[in-house]
């Protein structure tokens, strides 16, 4: 029986461990830092947010599954074993999942929700004029996976929809650029959505001066961003700054450069943020623990591993 190892400090390992064993029967299900057993036996290791150093110890680990979508954390790691495989989750159930999210915020700055709820709050009866959804262009940084599955549903509800990639997509109905194309597509952008992974290339990537590039030519006449990918890819300070401004209309953020967000971070209260607490997708036990299984049933039998990340790349 192969040991399969779960390093997850910041999740219910006991649910986690549950699913894992139901999933896969063939496995020696151990857990960090408590269940280890002998080391040497751990051939898999599944893992969130791993403290540095844990996976250097597994000394004859084969392949490291991270148990979400991103994988900044796991590659973080400056003593993360060289020429270990790593996979990383693409499952229609996560996807779905942040689809949702990016279409419920969008559509609420575009239904003006939060102006709803104010007034309903106040007793205030006030029908103001709204605008369709073709009166929006919804820009959409990193068509992966989620970014692709979320533009194409905008699109079908109406929204104007164009992406920004490192290489170009070619998806029906989307207006699609490459990563030299950075300001033609902030240009046509009213609503901008980050669905990137945290690399060196997109730290810091919201910033002021992106902002700045960003369409004023929609209904609200200023930009709204939304930000799902990571909170490093956002400078905060500027982003407060730009709402307060006015260069910015609205925002909403799952992401934080601090996780938690700190009690004493000023986007808590400011009337211009809908922030939640890094839940656009939430990765589901059984779910993402049968795809875990299927990718070490490949790996046994020799089967090339899917969804592998590139470590140069950093996703
Ligand atoms: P993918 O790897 O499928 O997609 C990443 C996309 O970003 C690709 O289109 C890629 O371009 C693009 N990209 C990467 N670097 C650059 C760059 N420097 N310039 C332009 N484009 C770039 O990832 P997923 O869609 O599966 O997930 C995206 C991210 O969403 C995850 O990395 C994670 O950070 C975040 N996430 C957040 C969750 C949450 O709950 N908030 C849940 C799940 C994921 P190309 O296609 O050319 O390679
Ligand atoms: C992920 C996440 O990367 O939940 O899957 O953030």
């Amino acid at each position: 029986m192969s040991a399969f190892v779960f390093v997850l400090p910041t999740w219910p390992v006991d649910v986690w461990t549950q699913a894992m064993k139901a999933a896969a029967p063939d496995l020696d299900v151990r857990v960090w830092p408590n269940h280890l057993g002998r080391v040497e036996d751990i051939k898999y290791a599944a893992a969130w947010l791993p403290p540095a150093d844990v996976l250097k110890g597994f000394p004859n680990l084969k392949l490291i599954c991270s148990l979400g979508a991103g994988v900044d954390a796991i590659l973080g790691d400056p003593t993360l074993p060289r020429d270990i495989p790593i996979v990383r989750v693409n499952d229609p159930d996560l996807t779905t999942r942040m689809s949702e999210y990016i279409v419920l915020h969008v559509l609420m700055h575009h239904r003006q929700q939060r102006r709803l709820g104010a007034n309903q709050k106040l007793g205030v009866w006030d029908s103001f004029p709204t605008h369709a959804a073709s009166a929006l262009t919804v820009g959409i940084m990193g068509m992966g996976v989620m970014g692709a599955d979320a533009a194409t549903k905008l699109a079908m509800l109406g929204f104007k929809v164009v992406g920004w990639s490192r290489s170009r997509k070619t998806i029906p109905g989307i207006r699609c650029f490459a990563e030299n194309e950075l300001d033609a597509f902030l240009s046509q952008t009213d609503i901008l959505v980050s669905l990137l992974p945290a690399t060196k290339e997109t730290d810091g990537i919201i910033n002021r001066a992106l902002i700045q590039k960003l369409s004023r030519k929609g209904p609200f006449a200023a930009p709204i961003m939304i930000n799902a990918g990571r909170g490093r890819q956002q400078v905060e300070e500027d982003i407060i700054t730009c709402l307060d401004n006015g260069e910015l209309y609205a925002a909403t953020l799952d992401v934080f450069s601090q996780e938690p967000l700190p009690r004493s971070s000023p986007l808590w209260s400011h009337p211009k943020v809908t922030l939640t607490p890094h839940a656009a997708a939430d990765s589901d036990p059984e779910t993402i623990c049968r795809y875990v299984h299927q990718q070490i049933q490949n790996f046994e039998i020799g089967q090339p591993l899917q969804n592998l990340v590139d470590r140069k790349r950093g996703y």
